[in-house]
């Protein structure tokens, strides 16, 4: 797994991969390198055995500021016509990437998520927030639409009624109201964040990793499918299931009384 970033720091601990935005003076904000570097890491992770959870997180006091608007002026100079496609492709990357990744991603959100930075953290599987996060759909407040996946995963996430709030007013949501509207799944204090994110982390990395990637797909396909295509998904996704040793070994362990040991295969 590379580890040698301008912009990001990366670390694994036994099959917990944590990476890191390190751009703290723009709080994470996304230059062109960021973008191409954070893809190069999921990418890597995706394909990497021996990571089985992935942690995004910031350094600093935020998780991250969405695109770099120092360089915005360079990626849609004014007077031009916009062409926007080729620049959010490279983002879009990052979301198919985190998307398909066959075991889980963890968004971990201290301070400030906005803009773009705030959809990737809702792109991840999982999201807990320290008690200081601050999540902000800034787009509306320089006259943008939410991109980055916002359209896809907000509504998904809170409802329709909330994304279009969230996203016309573009106000700050705390981390205890994320964690109310279903925004993220656990908010806790900021002196615990880092052991909570963690144990949560070294909990999945532990778990039945193949299942894992398989209830990933079931749960994300079902959002676009009628209940005989859900179904269908499952008994196929099951069949796969029922072949790993990790479901032996679930099996096992529940008939001999002891705690399984998974090995994610
Ligand atoms: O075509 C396309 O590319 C479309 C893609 C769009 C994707 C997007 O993400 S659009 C949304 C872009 N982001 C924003 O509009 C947020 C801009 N930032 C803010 O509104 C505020 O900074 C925050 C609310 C996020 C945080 O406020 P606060 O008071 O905690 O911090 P601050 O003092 O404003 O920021 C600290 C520093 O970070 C500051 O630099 P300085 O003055 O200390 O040298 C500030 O300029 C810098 N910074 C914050 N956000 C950005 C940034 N620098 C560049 N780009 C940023 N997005």
């Amino acid at each position: 797994m590379p580890t040698n970033y301008q912009n990001l720091l990366v670390s694994q601990d036994g099959g917990v991969l944590t990476i890191t935005m390190n751009r703290p003076e723009v709080l994470n904000a996304f230059n062109d390198s960021l973008i191409e570097e954070l893809y190069e890491a999921m990418a890597a992770a995706a394909e990497d055995e021996t990571v089985r959870c992935v942690v995004l997180t910031g350094a600093g006091r935020a998780f991250g500021a969405g695109q770099d608007l120092r360089t915005f002026a360079t990626i849609h100079p004014s007077g031009e016509p916009a062409k926007v496609s080729e620049h959010l492709g490279k983002y879009h990357r990052i979301l198919y990437t985190i998307r398909n990744m066959p075991k889980p991603v963890i968004a971990a959100i201290r301070g400030v998520a906005a803009g773009i930075s705030c959809n990737i953290a809702l792109a991840c599987d999982l999201r807990i927030a320290a008690d200081d996060a601050r999540f902000i759909e800034a787009f509306a407040r320089i006259g943008l639409v939410p991109d980055g996946g916002g359209g896809y995963f907000l509504p998904r996430l809170v409802g329709l009624g909330k994304a279009l709030e969230l996203s016309m007013l573009a106000d700050e949501v705390s981390g205890a109201e994320a964690e109310r509207i279903g925004l993220v799944n656990k908010c806790v204090p900021q002196e615990e964040f880092e052991t909570a994110t963690m144990a949560l982390a070294q909990r999945l990395a532990k778990g039945p990793t193949r299942a894992y990637a398989l209830i990933k797909e079931l749960m994300n396909k079902s959002l676009e499918s009628d209940l005989e295509t859900s179904l269908h998904l499952e008994g196929e996704l099951q069949d796969v299931a029922l072949t790993t040793e990790d479901h032996r070994e679930g099996v096992a362990a529940f008939l001999q009384k002891r705690r399984a040991e998974y090995t994610g295969r």
